[in-house]
């Protein structure tokens, strides 16, 4: 399945079903008073973040969605039956803007960023009311009735950003798949060759006590991607709803006089993207031990900073050392429950947002 994270869709809600105007009809009943019940209430269209999907592939595919409208009204009061509710699942992470219809910036209308969170975007028209309301004392049989409202459309922009724990970053070939399918059931293509992740992965950690650690793998970033260089540039949006982020460098790439700098570089792409995303915290990584001779790893280790953890995400020596830290930066870093308000324009929701 293709990685999709944007399209434009036309929802509409139902319209309403009319009142009837009917007038009751019977042998005993030479001038019938009115009978017309009311029209029912049309469909609403809701939107519902859904942790089954990951992109928002279904919407290249489709992109009118309506509700039912609602059932006009009948003589021997009976009411109409409302329209059905359309209700459209989108991955958590999916931001709605709609346009305004004067070329100007969508606006956003809701970010979907928990799970089975709901949001109504065209409310159904309602019914019109049948002539039984319209009985008075100098009008027993009225013969008006009211039409249903319409019911209403809306040209949506549909956005996701996906939503993780933390994010992996560093070159192309650092190993970060190979992290991620290390641990977590994630499956994403690992190959010896750079930008062989082309789209993102999520991966889930679980521990022993259930909790769930959300990992992001993305295409590798290079030098010069800021200026477009490389793929993963269009991909970084979907690590800036993380916690933090797990910077990966090779063994093989890195400078053993000065393993700081290869960190320092990927840092300055970030910076030139997206300065709160390079402000989130990182942890250090070198990978591929495995394969480094023993006087280069001995350089790395002595020259890189205290912080650095060295691993191989081919091996798995070293990541539950990598992993322990991951849970105690989810830990420190667990925001509180979002508040009930869902509706906010902030460009960058932060950790605070996250469920
Ligand atoms: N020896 C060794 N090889 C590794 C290790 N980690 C990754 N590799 C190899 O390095 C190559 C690249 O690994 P990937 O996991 O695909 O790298 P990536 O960072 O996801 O690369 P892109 O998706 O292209 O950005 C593969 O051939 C892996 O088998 C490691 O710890 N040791
Ligand atoms: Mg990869």
């Amino acid at each position: 399945m293709r990685f999709v994270d944007e399209a434009t869709i036309i929802v509409r809600s139902g319209k309403g079903g009319s009142g009837s105007a009917s007038l009751k009809r019977a042998k005993n009943l030479p001038k019938g008073g009115p009978d017309g019940g009311d029209g029912g209430k049309g469909g609403d269209v809701i939107f519902r973040a859904s942790t089954r999907l990951l992109t928002l592939y279904d919407f290249r595919v489709r992109s009118m969605f309506e509700a039912e409208n609602g059932v006009n009204g009948k003589g021997q009061d009976k009411y109409g039956r409302g329209g059905e509710d359309l209700v459209i699942e989108v991955p958590v992470g999916t931001m709605l803007l709609e346009e305004d219809g004067e070329g100007g910036e969508p606006a956003l209308l809701v970010d979907l960023s928990r799970a089975d969170q709901e949001f109504v975007a065209c409310p159904g028209g309602i019914g019109g009311r049948g002539n039984l309301h319209f009985k008075t004392s100098t009008n027993r049989a009225p013969k008006h009735a009211e039409p249903g409202r319409p019911g209403m459309e809306k040209r949506l922009h549909l956005k996701l950003k996906v939503m993780a724990d933390a994010g992996l970053l560093g070159l192309p070939n650092a190993g970060k798949s190979t992290f991620l399918s290390g641990v977590s059931a994630a499956r994403p293509k690992i190959a010896a060759y750079p930008f062989t992740t082309l789209v993102p992965n999520l991966g889930v950690v679980e521990d022993a006590g259930g909790r769930r650690l959300v990992i992001a793998d993305i295409p590798g970033l290079i030098e010069g991607a800021s200026q477009g260089l490389g793929l993963g540039y269009q991909f970084l949006k979907h690590v800036e709803r993380t916690r933090f982020l797990v910077h990966i460098l090779s063994g093989e790439d890195a400078d053993p006089e000065n393993p700081e700098a290869g960190y320092a570089m990927l840092n300055e792409e970030l910076r030139v993207f997206d300065a709160e995303l390079a402000a989130k915290p990182q942890i250090r990584v070198i990978n591929k031990i495995d394969i480094l001779d023993a006087a280069r790893l001995e350089a790395l280790r002595a020259n890189a900073p205290a912080d650095v953890l060295f691993v191989s995400a081919l091996t798995g020596e070293g990541l539950p050392e990598l992993l322990a830290e991951m849970w105690r930066r989810y830990e420190a870093m667990s925001p509180p429950e979002p508040e009930a308000a869902d509706v906010g324009a902030e460009q960058h929701p932060a950790e605070e947002d996250e469920a």
